[in-house]
């Protein structure tokens, strides 16, 4: 469960948050298949209840009415025809599966797909599931469980959501068919929305009852889905996130914290020499990491410092950093603008989803952010492929906010996170040649239209990152987008 199966010299997944199914498949056909992305989170396709009383906030996602896959996303028609296209482009989809709970109480009571509920009975005709269906006694997690109590975590309501008793087969079974649904239409795996509210073992038994990957998708015989567990685990909690890796993968919230406060000047540069399990992250293999997600941007979920769009400069350092590591298995944020924390996507009167708009930079519009379009963002995961497995070598450091290295003899990357600028040659540990610099622009026939490197014989090469520049990075490699 911890291989992403990502198609062949790919590497990086990007959640495009509250997408619609064809504006999807349309990015994956025209940029993301291209530009070499290997996957996306997409929200979650289950039914949702509708939450007028609210102007239909994104979090209405997270309130389940019933499987049937219709949303403002789209329905299934369209969902099954964004995952062929997006597969035959190479690139996966991965869904976001609610499985811990269904909705809370609320007045108005109708779904996406006109699925209804009645809420004072746990009723839920569209799965169908009823009052046995759910844990009992009937109780609310509250803060304080956090540190006490697993069985409260796990057993009482999440945010008043109605809590599902994953022990129960007949539970079992109505989530397992919903997941081998997908899989059956050619999605590559899963993100396991709240896990940490939910008992690993019945986890495991859900998990091994999945489906393999669908060989009519271009997956190999016999690939398990890719699995990320939601655990939020900063220290300090009765659950740990060590009782989910042995399952499959988990999220490192611990990864974006960190950086965060890094790119944010509020830890050296150079203590990231040895960024990873040494500082108490997951190993590896296990770890989904990312700097921002859809909760932690706007303050919900962990919370805490995070960078986001909204500090770009910062922002870019901290995913340039992400790409450019060989530690875990990177995500992307792909946002829609917002300044009201709980508000819902671009949207027209009746709720419809407004799709973004392309400009004539490759940049969004009609209120999206489409970070996995800034070429500081799409350049590096170009670079993280071409990299592949090669491993960080000729760290150098100023002994403050500067810092470079190299992966292996393909890419070689420079950060200047200080006040004043920086002018050093250093070793590349690239091939003698002429590169461009793929943040401060990109390669243009036999012209670069940003920084030009010309590194010597003994690979070396004059590094110049200044202060005052748009971005404090500088990143080339052995990929056609960079080598002249
Ligand atoms: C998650 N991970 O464990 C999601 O990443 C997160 O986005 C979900 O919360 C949460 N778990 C449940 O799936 C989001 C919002 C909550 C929202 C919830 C349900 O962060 O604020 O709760 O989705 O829509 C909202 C209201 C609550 C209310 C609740 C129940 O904010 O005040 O009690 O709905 O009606
Ligand atoms: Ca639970």
């Amino acid at each position: 469960y911890k291989n992403p199966h990502y198609a062949s010299g790919r590497t990086t997944m990007v959640h495009l948050f509250e997408w619609k199914w064809d504006d999807i498949a349309r990015e994956c056909e025209t940029f993301l298949g291209p530009r070499g992305y290997g996957g996306i989170q997409i929200s979650p396709p289950n039914e949702n209840l509708a939450i007028w009383s609210r102007q239909r906030p994104w979090w209405e996602r997270y309130q389940p009415i019933s499987y049937r896959l219709v949303t403002r996303s789209g329905n299934e028609q369209q969902f099954a025809n964004m995952v062929r296209k997006c597969n035959d482009a190479g690139v996966r989809i991965y869904v976001d599966a609610i499985i811990n709970h269904m909705t809370g109480t609320w007045n108005e009571n109708t779904g996406t797909g006109g699925s209804t509920a009645d809420f004072g009975n746990w009723g839920y005709p569209g799965v169908p599931y009823g009052r046995n269906d759910f844990n009992w006694p009937h109780c609310v997690i509250q803060g304080h469980d956090y540190g006490c109590c697993a069985d409260r975590v796990r057993n009482c309501e999440l945010s008043g959501l109605k809590d599902l008793n994953q022990g129960n087969e007949y539970v079992r079974q109505q989530i397992v068919n919903y997941m081998n649904h997908l899989i059956n239409l050619g999605v590559a795996g899963f993100r396991i929305d709240a896990a940490k509210h939910m008992w690993p073992g019945d986890l495991r038994v859900i998990y091994d009852r999945l489906h393999n990957l669908n060989t009519a998708h271009g997956f190999p015989s016999g690939a398990r889905p890719y699995i990320y567990q939601e655990v939020i685990d900063l220290g300090g909690e009765v659950i740990s996130r060590d009782e989910y890796t042995p399952l499959a993968a988990v999220t490192e919230f611990k990864f974006g914290m960190e950086l965060s406060r890094a790119f944010n000047r509020g830890n050296q540069l150079r203590w990231l020499h040895n960024f990873g399990p040494a500082w108490g992250l997951l190993a590896s293999g296990d770890s989904l990491t990312f700097i921002d997600n859809h909760d932690n941007q706007r303050g919900h979920g962990a919370g805490g410092n995070i960078l986001t769009y909204k500090n770009a400069k910062q922002y870019k350092g901290a995913i340039a950093f992400m790409l450019a590591h060989p530690y875990g298995w990177p995500q992307l944020m792909s946002s829609f603008d917002f300044h009201d924390t709980e508000a819902g996507p671009p949207m027209d009167s009746s709720g419809n989803i407004i799709s973004p708009s392309i400009n004539s930079d490759q940049s969004c519009g009609n209120g999206w952010i489409c970070e996995h379009r800034w070429r500081q963002i799409y350049s590096m995961v170009a670079f993280r492929n071409q990299a592949g497995n090669s491993a960080l070598s000729n760290w150098w450091d100023n002994g403050g906010n500067q810092i470079a290295f190299c992966r292996g003899n393909a890419g070689f990357v420079a950060f200047n996170n200080e006040y004043w600028d920086l002018n050093e040659t250093l070793q590349t540990c690239l091939p003698a040649g002429t590169y461009c610099d793929v943040i401060s622009g990109e390669k243009s026939g036999s012209n670069c239209t940003g920084k030009r490197v010309t590194v010597g014989g003994d690979g070396r090469a004059h590094i110049s990152l200044g202060a005052n520049e748009f971005d404090m990075v500088l990143a080339i490699h052995t990929g056609p987008e960079s080598r002249l």
